[in-house]
């Protein structure tokens, strides 16, 4: 079928931003805020005085001079601001029934919740409920449980350092460590391996090193739709002339060409700033071949450069003095043959030197990475690998160097520092049982896997929500919705309606609470929260917004409400911490050292950054050094070679994970439809396959998702791309990372079955 007869499909020739983005931004204040609005919110966003913009986690260069421009920002804010309202007459109109048919984009689109609701079972209705009876009826069900460990604490990463330490406090002192969080479907692999290659499962560089880099790398995360301020970064990256080198199976606008919003000169004259000088398309899981490759090639040219009477390209001081495992490491590499590595890696020997030869060439380089790396079976390695790459060079710990994940939701790097974790560290449960007088447990707990596969075994049998969707974000859709339908209480505090919600248990309750953008206030005084960025910066936040509602109640407030009835016995004085933040902060400083003069250090504009050892080359490992570590497999997704395609879960335009804002992926050109298999026309040939087909897209025995038409696109030979969530459906729970338990989200084995 031809492109122009394709419904919804349409190579995009634009860049990325540029007035399509003002036009989007524009479209989503109509829809979302009607004519009445206050679009002032958007231009508070990460402002000094402002709340932090709720969409992605990278930095604000300035916090101190006017708002920067972000579609997808604004797309959050106005989400948020919507006047769209679900109120008691909205759950007295539709039976959970009916709602549970509706779409995720539907039913977050009804509104903002505006009152506490239990489900009625008997009406097969959400109805209202005071706060109070919602608290007592928690704290019941929870005493109720035979086992703390019976409960899992789930956190998205929206929550604020202060919701999220008194959530970890709550959990503890009920006594159980299952804290499922959302990173551990995101970047867990980088929480488990950077730690054991460097001290520290955080990135390591800051915005300034961006304007002293020579190189920058791109691996598997699309910035022009995840990360939109960070194309204003890497602009100013390529105007200087150092080279910024992408690997990515799919061509991704935002990483080819970008026209500034914030500079008029580009958006007059339509111009647009080239990004990539080089664009590799890895194959699907193809990276730790890749990573390989590369340092196979730096060794092969350095003993060259060394033979020629060079001082050879590695940095041997570096290695001696910070680092062990150089030798093995060698030997591991150096065994390794280039025919598999062009085979896994899906790039020529070639076009792997090529990449290499900017690494080396270049004094000062940083390496960032996303989704791509870590949603695989071997996240971990691919993580790791790419910390030896660095390494290698001393590109760790200087200016102008680093490495640099992406990090997901705002704060859920925050949300890990003050303490959700399954895996608490003894000396830090040691300083919070003294700081509150508690008995912290000691085993560890579940996370998000195992918290939902805990649930669909019977062991877990109440699950609290601090935000997300889990039920949706989690793979294997039958399996996480029977889980949750077990239950005997399932309480979920959120701003809007979402699947989870409507998966009821014995006890359901859905408890809603103010977002960024709101003001916050208790006893009479406007609070404010604190959030950490992906650049370990953490700064304040202060919502400017009326509540959508005048029930709302803050996330810590709703917390220590659920506290007091399930730990009654627990001698916190919760009530005297939510009626003033800096009390929680000055408990976030007794307990964590490294917050020390907390509540001044964030009244600094900009706030503080929080001390990463590595990037001073200071190792907090064992030995104090830095590690080489060594990937047993170069295959990423362990001898599935038997089916035709690998599938990888993308993200589109106009969504936020399981938040689907509108039916558009402008960049890849996309309208108004969801239901797309990307595939490589030399494939689709070469399996007889023609675009606009429709196909059912099948992992296994009863893992399929029926019915999608396929779309031609520059991706990698041999892989396919379907948007998340509709596609998790093909991921098993069992199929997973097992060093981290991140999903293989980016690795699905699948085959194409033309439907007649
Ligand atoms: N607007 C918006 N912003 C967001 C989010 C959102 O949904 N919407 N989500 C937030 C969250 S929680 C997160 S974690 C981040 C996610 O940010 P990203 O990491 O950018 O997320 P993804 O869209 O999942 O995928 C990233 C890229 O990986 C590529 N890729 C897929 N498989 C592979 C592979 O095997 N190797 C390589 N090298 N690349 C591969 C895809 O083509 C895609 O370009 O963004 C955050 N920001
Ligand atoms: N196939 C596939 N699956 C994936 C991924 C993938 O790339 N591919 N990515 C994974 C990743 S990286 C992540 S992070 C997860 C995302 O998993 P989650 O974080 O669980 O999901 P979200 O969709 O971000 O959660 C949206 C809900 O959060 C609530 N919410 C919004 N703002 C607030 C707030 O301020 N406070 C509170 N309390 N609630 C709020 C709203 O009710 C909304 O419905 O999904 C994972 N799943
Ligand atoms: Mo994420």
């Amino acid at each position: 079928m031809a492109k122009e007869t394709l419904g919804g499909v349409k190579p995009y020739g634009g860049p990325a931003g540029g007035w399509g983005a003002l036009r989007a931004v524009a479209g989503a204040i109509r829809d979302q805020m009607g004519a009445s609005t206050d679009t002032r919110a958007l231009l508070q966003m990460n402002q000094p005085d402002g709340f932090d913009c709720p969409g992605c986690a990278w930095p604000d260069p300035r916090h101190t001079s006017s708002f920067e421009f972000c579609e997808n920002g604004a797309k959050a804010v106005t989400w948020e601001a919507t006047v769209k309202r679900a109120g008691p007459d909205f759950f007295a109109a539709h039976a959970v029934a009916e709602l549970w048919g509706w779409t995720d984009h539907a039913l977050e689109d009804a509104g903002r919740l505006t009152t506490p609701l239990r489900y009625d079972p008997a009406s097969d209705h959400f109805v209202p409920i005071g706060w109070d009876e919602a608290f007592a009826r928690i704290g019941a069900a929870m005493r109720a449980m035979d086992h703390p460990d019976r409960m899992e604490f789930y956190t998205s990463g929206r929550a604020s350092n202060e919701a999220a330490f008194l959530y970890q406090l709550l959990a503890r002192a009920y006594g159980t460590n299952n804290f499922p969080d959302c990173s551990n479907m995101c970047h867990e692999a980088t929480s488990v391996g950077l730690p054991q290659s460097i001290g520290v499962g955080k990135g390591t560089v800051t915005l300034e090193d961006f304007e002293h880099a020579d190189a920058v790398f791109c691996l598997g995360h699309n910035p022009g739709t995840n990360h939109p301020r960070m194309l204003s970064t890497l602009r100013e990256v390529t105007k200087r002339g150092a080279p910024i080198v992408v690997a990515n199976p799919l061509r991704e606008r935002g990483l080819e060409r970008f026209q500034d919003p914030q500079v008029p000169v580009e958006m007059a004259t339509l111009g647009a700033t080239p990004i990539a000088t080089a664009y590799h398309q890895v194959r699907v899981g193809g990276d730790a071949a890749m990573l390989k490759g590369m340092m196979k090639a730096l060794f092969a040219a350095d003993a060259a450069n060394l033979d020629a009477g060079g001082k050879g390209l590695l940095d041997r001081d570096f290695i001696a003095a910070h680092t062990t495992g150089f030798a093995a490491l060698k030997a591991d590499i150096e065994g390794q043959d280039w025919a598999e590595i062009e085979r896994r890696s899906g790039l020529t020997r070639a076009a792997i030197e090529g990449m290499a030869a900017v690494y080396w060439n270049a004094e000062r380089v940083i390496a960032c990475y996303g989704m791509g790396l870590t949603q695989h079976r071997h996240g971990t390695e691919n993580v790791q690998q790419l910390a030896n790459l660095l390494l290698l060079r001393g590109n760790i710990g200087r200016p102008g160097a680093g490495i640099c994940p992406l990090r997901g939701h705002s704060n859920v790097q925050g949300d890990r520092t003050v303490g959700i974790t399954e895996l608490p560290k003894e000396a830090f449960l040691q300083r919070l049982d003294a700081a509150f007088g508690i008995a912290s447990p000691r085993a560890h707990g579940h996370d998000a896997v195992k918290a939902v596969a805990a649930m669909r075994d019977g062991q877990a049998r109440g699950f609290i929500g601090l935000g997300g969707n889990l039920a949706v974000a989690m793979s294997d859709p039958a399996a996480s919705f029977a889980a949750f339908r077990k239950l005997d209480l399932n309480v979920q505090i959120c701003t809007k309606l979402n699947r989870t919600c409507l998966l009821v248990a014995k006890e359901s309750l859905i408890l809603p609470c103010l977002g960024r953008t709101e003001q916050d206030i208790q006893s009479g005084v406007a609070q404010s929260v604190t959030v950490e960025d992906s650049m370990s910066m953490v700064h304040a936040s202060r919502g400017r917004l009326t509540p959508a509602s005048p029930e709302l109640r803050s996330e810590p407030a709703i917390i220590a409400g659920i506290a007091k009835a399930a730990v009654p016995e627990a001698a916190i004085d919760w009530d005297d911490m939510v009626a003033d933040y800096d009390r929680i902060r000055a408990r976030i400083e007794q307990v964590f050292p490294d917050f020390f003069d907390f509540n001044a250090r964030i009244r600094a504009p900009g706030g503080f950054r929080l001390r990463v050892g590595a990037s001073d080359r200071e190792w907090d490992t064992a030995d104090g050094k830095a590690h080489f570590l060594l990937s047993p497999t170069m295959d990423e997704d362990e001898g599935r070679d038997d089916t035709p395609f690998t599938l990888t879960t993308i993200r589109s335009h106009d969504q936020y994970n399981t938040t689907i804002y509108w039916l558009n992926d402008r960049y890849r050109g996309i309208t108004g439809r969801r239901d797309v298999v990307f595939a490589n026309a030399e494939d689709l040939a070469a399996h007889g396959l023609l675009e606009g087909d429709l196909v059912d897209v099948v992992a296994g025995p009863g893992r399929v998702l029926a019915g999608q038409t396929l779309v031609a696109y520059p991706i990698a030979r041999g892989a396919v791309a379907a948007y998340y969530p509709e596609a998790n459906c093909l991921v098993a729970l069992e199929d997973y990372d097992r060093r981290s338990g991140t999903p293989a989200y980016k690795s699905i084995p699948v085959s194409l079955r033309k439907v007649a």
